[in-house]
């Protein structure tokens, strides 16, 4: 693919805060290719024979960011294999070192899709989904340890693009039609 035809959306938010639910919804009515970089990195996990097996392991149980090199990496060669031009980067960059890597070496995100979630409300969605997902980071322990991540660390990003006027906010707590509904019509507004 070429830069210049590529048009990248950022997917932020807490975790459970609802970027894979919307993501979806997304896909069925824009066409868009959705590349989750936790999803890739639970697959890159899973290889055989990958290098980075056990490390992505560590930093997705104890709800630490696995260094950029690798999930840049990852996200390049999906986007370059999905032949797509307009991507849903969901759940990157969430810190700054990988916001500006990326923005350098494939492209400039279009806008930063922000679904703003109280952790009350991502905690008990986590836990519920922790009976059945079978995720190694859904439970009490991992999730405690994602949101101080995402607090200290993942918030500066959705800061920073704020700053540049690039962040579209929407409010995560309703229901997912209700989300969606706000979420197609921010980004009428701002896309046409
Ligand atoms: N749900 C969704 N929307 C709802 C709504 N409006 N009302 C009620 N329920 C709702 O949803 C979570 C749950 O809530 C589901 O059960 C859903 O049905 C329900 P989901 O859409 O999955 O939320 P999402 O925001 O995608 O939550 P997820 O758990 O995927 O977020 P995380 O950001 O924590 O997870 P991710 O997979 O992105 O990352 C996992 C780990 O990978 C990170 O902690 C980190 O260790 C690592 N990582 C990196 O190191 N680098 C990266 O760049 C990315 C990830
Ligand atoms: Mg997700």
């Amino acid at each position: 693919f070429s830069p210049a035809d590529v048009t990248v959306l950022f997917v932020l938010g807490g975790p459970g805060a609802g970027k894979g639910t919307q993501c979806a919804r997304l896909v069925r009515d824009y066409h868009f290719t959705h590349l989750s970089a936790g999803d890739l990195l639970r697959a890159e996990q899973d290889r055989p024979g990958s290098q980075y097996g056990q490390l992505i392991k560590d930093c997705i149980k104890n709800g630490a960011i696995v260094p950029m090199e690798v999930t840049v990496a990852l996200l390049e060669k999906a986007m370059r294999e999905a032949g797509s031009s307009k991507f849903l980067i969901d759940g990157f960059p969430r810190k700054m070192d990988q916001a500006l890597k990326f923005e350098e070496v494939v492209c400039p995100a279009r806008l930063v899709l922000f679904y703003d979630c109280p952790e009350a409300v991502m905690e008990q969605r986590l836990l519920e989904r922790g009976k059945t997902s079978g995720r190694a980071d859904d439970n009490a322990e991992s999730i405690r340890k994602r949101f101080r991540t995402f607090i200290e660390t993942s918030m500066p990003v959705v800061d920073h693009y704020e700053t540049e006027n690039r962040v579209v906010k929407v409010d995560a707590t309703p229901t997912p039609d209700q989300v969606y509904a706000e979420t197609q019509a921010k980004l009428k507004k701002v896309l046409g």
